[in-house]
């Protein structure tokens, strides 16, 4: 059995891991993943209780109960490099004995469920939609240091196809959502009418989304391209900044994950939200119904 050193894992004095601050006993089976702080207490002020608020830098998790069940909600902050450290703890609480530094035998499966904003890039998905990522594409680089592959990869030919057509000159990466999840939300009267999607995950805000102020991108074509080519059989639908890391090391250590978007702007029509608060407000108010 493999033992996890004091400084591959970092365990703080209290027994929590290091970044997030969690101890094992205090994780729970299904979380919601926000990327604002902020919006942690406009998810946890839907539970029945919360029994610990725990908060350091960007990743503030509360955990409670619904419905007579556990239920935790924890941010990221923004980018799949934040995802990466959450992704590695969440799974260590989960599947690490903390005593012992070795790998439990019995595997844990957590069901992880991001409530997110994100942009469309195709001129029929309106500002104020929601839409559930099918798929993401990762352009951060996270590829270039993790073997991502498991059965819920996207194939790499699609993917260096795809680049190869836009000229993208890096590795990307792929991978698909919990089957089990999708088909929970697409069930939900609400979320029957939510726009089903490829999300492109940008390691950045600005020319990484094709943004252009002051600073010019030197890829100027990157968003039509990427909304003009298909990955494989996939259209890219919209894009944001942490799906694609949640994805794929959702399929490789064996974790439920789902990406709920309430689309905020549009970039093909120059759109963007009149309300943005009230579209994230009622997307967490519905997520959490399907928990309650
Ligand atoms: C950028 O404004 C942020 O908004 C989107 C992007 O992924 C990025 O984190 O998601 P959240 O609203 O969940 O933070
Ligand atoms: N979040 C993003 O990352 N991009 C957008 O266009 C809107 C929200």
């Amino acid at each position: 059995m493999t033992y996890f050193s004091p400084t591959d894992l970092i365990i703080n004095p209290d027994g929590s891991s290091y970044h997030l601050n969690i101890r094992p006993e205090q994780l729970c089976d299904t979380i919601f993943m926000v990327g604002d702080p902020e919006r942690v207490e406009k998810v946890s002020c839907h539970f029945d209780r919360i029994h610990f608020e725990i908060h350091r830098r960007e990743f503030v998790s509360h955990f409670g109960e619904l419905a007579g069940k556990p239920i935790g909600v924890l941010s990221s902050g923004i980018g799949a490099d934040n995802v990466e450290i959450v992704m590695n703890e969440l799974d260590a609480l989960a599947n690490i004995d903390f005593e012992t530094r070795v790998e439990k035998s019995q595997k844990r499966s957590l069901n992880l469920i991001r409530m997110g904003t994100s942009g469309s890039i195709q001129e029929d998905i309106p500002v104020d939609s929601v839409l559930i990522s099918e798929a993401a594409i990762g352009f951060d680089n996270l590829a270039q240091f993790y073997d991502f592959s498991s059965d819920k990869s996207l194939p790499q030919k699609d993917l260096d196809q795809f680049c190869e057509q836009i000229g993208y000159p890096l590795p990307i990466y792929g991978a698909k959502a919990s089957n089990q999840l999708v088909h929970l939300f697409t069930q939900d009267a609400y979320f029957q009418d939510a726009y089903l999607g490829t999300t492109l995950t940008a390691p950045g805000f600005y020319a990484p989304q094709g943004r252009t102020v002051r600073m010019n991108s030197i890829l100027p074509n990157f968003l039509n391209d990427c909304s003009a080519t298909l990955v494989g059989k996939l259209k890219i639908t919209n894009i944001e900044m942490e799906t694609s890391a949640y994805y794929a090391f959702s399929g490789v250590l064996g974790h439920e994950m789902i990406s709920l978007n309430a689309i905020l702007a549009n970039r093909k029509t120059h759109q963007f939200s009149s309300n943005p608060e009230k579209q994230i407000s009622q997307l967490i108010e519905k997520a959490i119904a399907l928990f309650s």
